[in-house]
C-alpha cells in the first residue's frame, strides 16, 4: 500500500514535470509539444488531483482548433529543434502553429470524465467547450467516412504509427522523392525501438503531399494514396459521438444529429469486421484490401459500445498468452516485434481505453484483470512510453505523461 501511495506521488510528479503551464508534453526531449490524444489523457490524470488544471489542458488543445473545426495532432506552442518534423515542415496556418492531421478523438470522452469529477464547477467550462468538440466531430463526419467507418490519412493520425495495419498501403506508395531530412527521435531513444527509415520516408512523403495540397481535405481525398478505415479512428469517434450526446443532453442541447451519427458509425464499425481474421481490422479504402491485423485497437470495440463475443474470447486468450497484455500486434503474426513501437509492445493508454470499455459493457472481471496487470507492469517497470509484452521491459521515452495519467485515473 505504501508502495502504491509513493507511486501515486511519482505519477503526479511526472505530470507536474511535463506541465508547460497550460499544456503537457508527452515526455521531455523526445516529444516537446502538445499532442492531441496524449493531452486528453493528461487532462484525465490531472483531474484526479487538480480539476482546474485538467480543464485548462483541454481548453488549450481546442485553442488550436482550425476555422473549419479540425483539431490538430500536434500544437507547436514554442519551437523546439529536438523534434522532427516541426512547424516549418508542416506549413499549416491554424491559430497556433500545428500539424495538418488529427489523432484519435478521445478528447470528448476524457472531457466527459473530467466533468464527472466536479459537475458543478465544470458546467460553465463544459458549456464553452462543447460546441468546439461538436465542431471537430462534425469535421470528422464530413471528411473521413467510408461506408460509415472513419478513415485515417496518415499512420500518425491513428496514434499507432508503425502498426502493420499500414504495411500493404505503404508498400504501394512511392517515397523516392522525399529528399534529405534528419530524424530527431533516434537521437533521444534506441533506434531499434522506433519506426524504420522506410516508414519515415513514407510518413514525410505524406506530410509533403498534404502541404502541397494546402491540407485541403477534398484534394487529399482525391489525391492521397493513403486512406485506410481503421478501428482506432472508428471506435474512438463512435465513443465520442455517444459521449457528446450525453454531454449535450445534460446541457439542454439538441442532439438529434449526433444520435444519427451514432447510428452511422455503428454501421461503419460493422464494416471493419474481417470474418477470415475473426476480428476488427483495418481496410484500405482504395484497394478494398484487408490489413489482416489483430491489434490492440481491435479490442476497442467495447469502448465504442460495440459488443462482440468472438473478440471477448480472443481477449481472454491473449490475457493468458502474454504476461503483460494487451500487445499492439498478435504475437503469432509474422510482423510481431516485441520492442518495435506499435508492432508488438503494450501501451498503457490503449489498455485503459479497452478497460473502460469492458467495464461499461459489464465485463467487470476482464476489466479488473487488465487494470491489475497494467498496474503490475507500471510498478515493476516504471512510467515508460510502452513495454515489452512478455518481459515487461520499459521501452521508448521515460517519465511518460500518459502512463502516469493511466496510473492515476485507472490502474493505480
Ligand atoms: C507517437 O507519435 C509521434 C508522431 O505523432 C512520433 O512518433 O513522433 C505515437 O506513439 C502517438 O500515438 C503519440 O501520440 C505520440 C506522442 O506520445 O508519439
Amino acid at each position: 500500500m505504501t508502495h502504491d501511495i509513493s507511486l501515486t506521488e511519482q505519477a503526479r510528479d511526472v505530470l507536474i514535470t511535463n506541465d508547460r503551464g497550460s499544456y503537457t508534453v508527452p515526455t521531455a526531449g523526445l516529444y516537446p509539444y502538445q499532442w492531441n490524444w496524449d493531452s486528453a489523457v493528461a487532462a484525465l490524470g490531472f483531474a484526479q488531483f487538480d480539476v482546474e488544471r485538467a480543464w485548462v489542458e483541454l481548453e488549450t488543445l481546442f485553442q488550436g482548433q482550425w476555422a473549419d473545426g479540425m483539431v490538430p495532432h500536434i500544437l507547436f506552442h514554442k519551437n523546439d529543434p529536438g523534434y522532427f518534423p516541426g512547424p516549418e515542415v508542416w506549413g499549416c496556418e491554424g491559430p497556433i502553429p500545428s500539424s495538418g492531421i488529427i489523432q484519435p478523438p478521445i478528447a470528448a470522452t476524457m472531457a466527459h470524465l473530467v466533468w464527472q469529477r466536479d459537475p458543478e464547477m465544470g458546467r460553465p467550462r463544459m458549456a464553452a467547450l462543447y460546441p468546439k468538440m461538436v465542431k471537430w466531430h462534425s469535421w470528422i463526419m464530413r471528411w473521413r467516412l467510408h461506408r460509415g467507418a472513419v478513415c485515417t490519412t496518415h499512420p500518425w493520425e491513428t496514434g499507432r504509427d508503425n502498426a502493420p495495419d499500414w504495411d500493404k498501403t505503404m508498400a504501394r506508395m512511392d517515397a523516392s522523392d522525399v529528399g534529405e531530412y534528419t530524424r530527431r527521435d533516434t537521437s533521444h531513444v534506441n533506434a531499434e525501438d522506433r519506426p524504420t527509415k522506410y516508414d519515415y520516408d513514407r510518413y514525410i512523403t505524406l506530410v509533403q503531399l498534404g502541404r502541397r495540397l494546402n491540407w485541403d481535405q477534398a484534394a487529399m481525398l482525391a489525391q492521397s494514396p493513403f486512406r485506410v478505415a481503421d478501428p482506432t479512428m472508428t471506435f474512438t469517434t463512435l465513443r465520442a459521438a455517444r459521449d457528446l450526446v450525453k454531454m449535450g443532453t445534460a446541457l439542454g442541447e439538441d442532439t438529434q444529429t449526433l444520435e444519427a451519427d451514432v447510428a452511422r458509425l455503428e454501421a461503419g464499425a460493422a464494416t471493419l469486421w474481417n470474418e477470415e481474421l475473426g476480428g476488427f481490422d483495418s481496410r484500405d479504402v482504395h484497394s478494398g484490401e484487408w490489413a489482416g491485423c489483430l491489434s490492440n485497437a481491435s479490442y476497442l470495440c467495447w469502448f465504442a459500445g460495440v459488443e462482440n463475443r468472438v473478440m471477448l474470447t480472443k481477449l481472454r486468450s491473449i490475457m493468458e498468452r502474454v504476461a503483460y497484455p494487451v500487445p499492439s500486434n498478435d504475437p503469432d503474426a509474422e510482423t510481431f516485434d516485441a520492442r518495435r513501437y506499435w508492432r508488438g509492445p503494450t501501451w498503457a493508454i490503449v489498455n485503459m481505453l479497452i478497460g473502460l470499455g469492458l467495464a461499461d459493457m459489464g465485463h467487470e472481471e476482464e476489466a479488473t484483470d487488465l487494470a491489475k496487470k497494467t498496474a503490475h507492469l507500471i510498478k515493476e517497470h516504471g512510467f515508460a512510453e510502452y513495454f515489452d509484452p512478455f518481459s515487461g521491459a520499459a521501452a521508448g521515452g521515460g517519465s511518460f505523461t500518459w502512463t502516469a495519467a493511466v496510473w492515476l485515473a485507472w490502474a493505480g
